[in-house]
């Protein structure tokens, strides 16, 4: 329950410059979508149309894109983000887009705009690739370039989105009153890329194994520009390089930037730097996701997850000796039985208080795991499936009794989340959102099996 702003696509309005101008209509907050983007297609007449979201969202960018051929047939439609960066030959629509970008959006955006501005052909280089390509079909498997500095030093234009559309949970401090659950947040990207190699994870690939840092200056001043108090870091991982973290808590401190902060961070990288993290507590951190997965030894080595189980004991004791809240992401495996089930139970119950995330473990669209796991996935369009809560991958236990297990995990936590067990006091309001939320969200946990063909439920 957690909605940020369309940060990529205000990366890549930053790229547009006057005497052209930049819209952006982000379908996630509109009531009516399908009305909502025609009627914006309709007013502005766009020239260039570009779609942009997750592998489980391809489906609905190419409905869109139907409809934006028919109703600005000169427009050049163009696709970018994730999908296209990571599984660019799933994107092959030459009659539904002209254009793929893989990676870095805003020097891409650049570059198009330039060459309609010059009367010239629609480019053609590593990162862009017209769908009509004849180099089209060797890109499968193929990394996008990385990320041009643009991408990252670029300034988002928040100026087009209504910031009060999206939010965070702040679950405050024990024995506090807090003025709403769902505060507004604003996002910044201090990096790009992490050196962990977790099998589950396609970041590397998709940075193409770079790693890719923002002058410390520059993220400082963008988080003293913000209006919002809640910072949610949209780095794969944000804590990487510690003593670059130091600097940038450091910096807000020294300059008395007072905001509260949201972060990635790894158990071991916890760990072995308790005091960076009481530092940032001071400069405004107030709840740090960790991806623990599991508390099994043999688990984390199957995920190469480079962390132990006393490594994620350890980071929750030290963040919770800090009054630091937690966001707990536990890995569910579709080879799980019972007794696996009542494992991720007892992690629970040994973690919380925290906010509880569960995944299904699921091979990356794009990766080499993803291509050797085709044949066995039990749907049709596993990149529409992949949002790490449907299976792609056939299950131990009939669908129906995993998908009761995991809809457990999901009360489990939603018991133990730190506004519950530390008392904090939360605007009744808020509080009916949270349970209505969990209550809509369990039933379609219950029900997820008829998503399925029959004869695996
Ligand atoms: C922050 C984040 C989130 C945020 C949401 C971000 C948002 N605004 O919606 C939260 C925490 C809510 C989240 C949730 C989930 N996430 Co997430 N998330 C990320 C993360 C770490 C960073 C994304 C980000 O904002 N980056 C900063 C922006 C600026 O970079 P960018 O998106 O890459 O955009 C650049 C280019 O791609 C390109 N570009 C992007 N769009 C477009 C459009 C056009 C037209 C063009 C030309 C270019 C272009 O230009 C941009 C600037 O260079 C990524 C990791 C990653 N490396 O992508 C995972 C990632 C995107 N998430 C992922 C997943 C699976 C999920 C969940 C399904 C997981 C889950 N079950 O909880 C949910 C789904 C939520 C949903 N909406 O359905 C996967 C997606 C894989 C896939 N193939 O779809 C990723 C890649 C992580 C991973 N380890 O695999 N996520
Ligand atoms: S540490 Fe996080 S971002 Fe890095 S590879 Fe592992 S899961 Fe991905």
């Amino acid at each position: 329950m957690i909605r940020l702003e369309p940060y990529a696509q205000e990366l890549i309005a930053g790229a547009v410059q006057a005497p052209h101008d930049v819209q952006i209509c982000d379908l996630a907050v509109a009531k009516k979508p399908e009305q909502a983007f025609r009627k914006k297609l309709m007013d502005y007449q766009p020239d260039v149309v570009g779609f942009g979201g997750f592998s489980s969202q391809f489906r609905v960018n190419k409905g869109l894109a139907k409809i934006a051929r028919e109703l600005v047939p000169k427009a050049v439609i163009c696709l970018g983000g994730i999908h296209p960066s990571s599984m660019p030959t799933d994107c092959k629509y030459p009659e539904l887009f002209d254009l793929l970008v893989r990676g870095d959006g805003v020097s891409a955006m650049k570059e198009i705009l330039q060459a309609l501005e010059s009367g010239r052909a629609l480019p053609e280089t590593d990162w862009i690739i017209p769908t009509a390509s004849p180099k089209f079909d060797e890109l499968a498997g193929k990394p996008p370039p990385a990320i041009h500095s643009d991408g990252i030093t670029t300034r988002p234009r928040r100026d087009l989105v209504n910031m009060s559309d999206y939010f965070c949970i702040c679950y405050g401090e024990a024995g506090q009153r807090v003025k709403t659950l769902f505060p507004e947040i604003a996002c910044v990207r201090t990096s790009v890329g992490c050196p962990s190699r977790c099998s589950f994870c396609v970041v590397h690939f998709l940075a193409n194994g770079k790693y890719l840092q923002r002058e410390v200056e520059a993220v400082v001043e963008e988080i003293a520009s913000l209006k919002q108090d809640y910072v949610y870091f949209v780095d794969d991982e944000t804590f990487i390089n510690t003593k670059r973290m130091q600097m940038i808590a450091e910096m807000l401190i020294g300059r008395g930037i007072k905001k509260k902060y949201i972060s990635w961070a790894r158990s071991d990288t916890i760990c072995s730097h308790p005091e960076l993290f009481e530092l940032w507590k001071k400069a405004g951190l107030e709840f740090v996701y960790i991806g623990f997965e599991s508390l099994k030894k043999e688990n984390l080595s199957a995920y190469n997850k480079n962390a132990t189980p006393e490594q994620n004991r350890k980071a929750r004791e030290i963040l919770r000796g800090l009054g630091l809240n937690i966001h707990a992401a536990l890995m569910v495996n579709p080879d799980f039985d019972k007794e696996d089930f009542l494992t991720v139970q007892q992690a629970v119950k040994e973690i919380a208080p925290a906010e509880f995330a569960f995944t299904v473990l699921s091979p990356p669209p794009g990766t080499k795991s993803f291509m050797e796991a085709r044949d066995t996935f039990i749907c049709e369009d596993p990149c529409y499936y992949y949002d790490c809560i449907h299976t792609i991958l056939p299950t131990r236990l009939p669908l129906k009794t995993f998908y009761r297990y995991f809809a457990i995990l999901y009360a489990m936590g939603a018991a133990r989340i730190p506004a519950r067990v530390n008392k904090v006091k939360i605007p009744l309001r808020d509080q009916a959102r949270f349970v209505m939320a969990g209550v809509k969200f369990g039933w379609q946990l219950m029900t997820m099996h008829r998503r399925y063909d029959r004869k695996y439920w």
